[in-house]
């Protein structure tokens, strides 16, 4: 079943009666208290999609009083039970993959396939991980031989705002939503504005799988409005972010007042280490000509590009050792030129346009820097590609000889824009990986190293500042931690540590 977007996301957003009563999805919503309407665009074609409602703190505070009456019920709920209700969410998701790729591919304007496979796909792992988590999880055990009457109960924060961006929304929103079920928390999400509609496409299905009212709330709004409003709540007791260094700067002081638990997940600017060695078996879908170092070229400047280079694990600071340099810089000039860009409902394009003009002016204005500070200009560059009229398309860019005081080595662009820089020595490798000493915005939440010696692979490994690394291009699944170190976050998203985010922990004595 494929409903036209347009439809069912007018507003009221859902095609269903309206109910008055906050914390039931019937199967929709209720009414905004105090909200602003605002249009939802699709980037492709800078068309209107849907009107949204931006929530104020009334919608807020409203909400959170949903998931305060409904967290004693949830929270004591049998952990199976809730394993039970997010396995029935897992089959609608699934039966309703199509609709929620469509959703994506709108908000988002991610190619229809990579929506379905990457953005839903990631959705659909994530739920099964935390499933698969949930079950083998001991909620209560012995602290041990040593203390044989201690016990050690594992329960939930209480009530969780859940803030997300457009980028990965359902990876993002899942990552979130699926532990926090699972956890017996209760939970108000506030989807990015710019890309609502999966999220409320993903209500609708939590409220079809039968969890009480009141667990789950979704509040539409701005970061100024409902998200400042959750993260100062007295009655919410956790915010999970994602989203830019900017906000989780701002979210963690707002949140400081009431001592919540705060976890974080922000932006990236992450290295590609290519050694001269580089694996040339490490990557299947290369050509088959392609020479060794070329195929590690190939992969990482592909993996910036993806997703219209909007991830905050891209690997945009490509470092090569000096030998094959120039041979790397020739390899990312044809990769880039050969990127097809276009809208995401035209089969085989390889990249859609970045999810807002706001994202797109910010990017043009980071490419312009990057020709002022007189980086070496090797494809791409400012303006629409070739053949494009509208929509918010940025042409696959690369620099090479950025350095260290260069903008686009600091700045996370977000944009399909690759920086590249020699190395002679791993010592400096590393040292160009870490390199961080500059402001606010210099951060890597994940590292890549590509070479066919094992042993220097894991001693990089282990010397760089990252919450994750990523190995001769083998990416790692659902239920690994990801998340970053210091000012990408201080959070882990994903398998038991996911899980643990959403628990406290309490120590009782003499159980017996
Ligand atoms: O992010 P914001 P923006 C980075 C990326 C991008 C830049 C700006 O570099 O170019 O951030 O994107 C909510 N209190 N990332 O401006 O503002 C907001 O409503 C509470 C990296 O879109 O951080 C949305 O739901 N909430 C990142 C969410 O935060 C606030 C993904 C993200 O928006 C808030 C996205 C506040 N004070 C952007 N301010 C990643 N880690 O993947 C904003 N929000």
């Amino acid at each position: 079943k494929v409903r036209n977007l347009t439809g069912l996301w007018d507003k009221p957003p859902f095609d269903a009666e309206i109910s008055d009563k906050v914390g039931e999805w019937k199967p929709g919503c209720v009414t905004s208290i105090d909200g602003r309407e605002m249009a939802v665009e699709d980037p492709s074609t800078e068309e209107k999609i849907a009107t949204i409602t931006l929530g104020g703190d009334a919608d807020a505070d409203a909400a959170v009083a949903a998931a305060k009456a409904a967290f004693p019920d949830w929270a004591t709920t049998e952990p199976e039970a809730r394993v039970a209700a997010l396995e029935r969410l897992m089959d609608i998701y699934k039966s309703r993959a199509q609709e929620m790729a469509q959703a994506i591919s709108h908000e988002m304007g991610v190619p229809i396939a990579l929506a379905k496979t990457a953005q839903v796909g990631a959705g659909a792992g994530h739920l099964k991980n935390t499933i698969r988590t949930a079950k083998g999880f001991a909620f209560e055990r012995r602290l041990g031989d040593h203390a044989p009457n201690d016990m050690i109960l594992y329960e939930p924060v209480g009530v969780c705002a859940l803030i997300t961006p457009w980028n990965w929304p359902m990876n993002q929103v899942m990552l979130k939503v699926a532990p926090a079920l699972a956890a017996g928390c209760t939970m108000v999400l506030k989807p990015a504005e710019q890309a609502p509609l999966s999220a409320m496409l993903l209500a609708e299905m939590i409220d079809e799988a039968g969890f009480p009212p009141g667990v789950f709330n979704l509040v539409n709004g701005d970061g100024a409005g409902v998200g400042s409003a959750l993260t100062a709540h007295p009655d919410a007791d956790m915010v999970s972010f994602t989203g830019s260094t900017r906000a989780g700067v701002a979210i963690s002081k707002s949140a400081a007042d009431t001592v919540k638990r705060v976890s974080l997940e922000l932006g990236g600017k992450g290295a590609n280490i290519i050694f001269a060695d580089a694996d040339a078996d490490a990557d299947a879908d290369a050509d088959a000509d392609a020479d060794a170092d070329e195929k590690a070229a190939t992969r990482g400047v592909r993996h910036c590009f993806n997703n219209s280079g909007q991830s905050c694990n891209a690997p945009t600071r490509m470092l090569i050792e000096r030998s094959i340099y120039e041979q790397a810089v020739e390899t990312a000039r044809s990769v880039a030129e050969k990127t097809e860009v276009g809208p995401a409902n035209v089969e085989g394009r390889q990249i859609g346009p970045v999810v807002s003009k706001t994202q797109f002016n910010k990017i043009q204005f980071l490419i312009k820097r990057g020709f002022d500070e007189r980086a070496r200009w090797v494809a791409g560059g400012l303006g629409l590609p070739e053949g494009l009229e509208q929509g918010y398309f940025v042409r696959p860019t690369v620099f090479a000889d950025v350095t260290p005081d260069m903008t686009l080595w600091k700045e996370e662009v977000f944009g399909p824009v690759l920086v590249m820089t020699p190395f002679d020595t791993e010592e400096e490798a590393i040292a160009l990986a870490n390199d961080t000493p500059y402001g606010l915005t210099n951060y890597v939440q994940t590292n890549y190293v590509q070479t066919a010696d094992k042993a220097r692979a894991r001693r990089v490994a282990r010397q760089l500042r990252s919450g994750m690394v990523e190995m001769n291009g083998k990416f790692s699944g659902a239920g690994s931690p990801f998340g970053g170190m210091k000012q990408s976050g201080n959070g882990r998203e994903g398998g038991v540590w996911g899980l643990e985010e959403f628990l406290e922990v309490k120590a009782v004595t003499c159980w017996e």
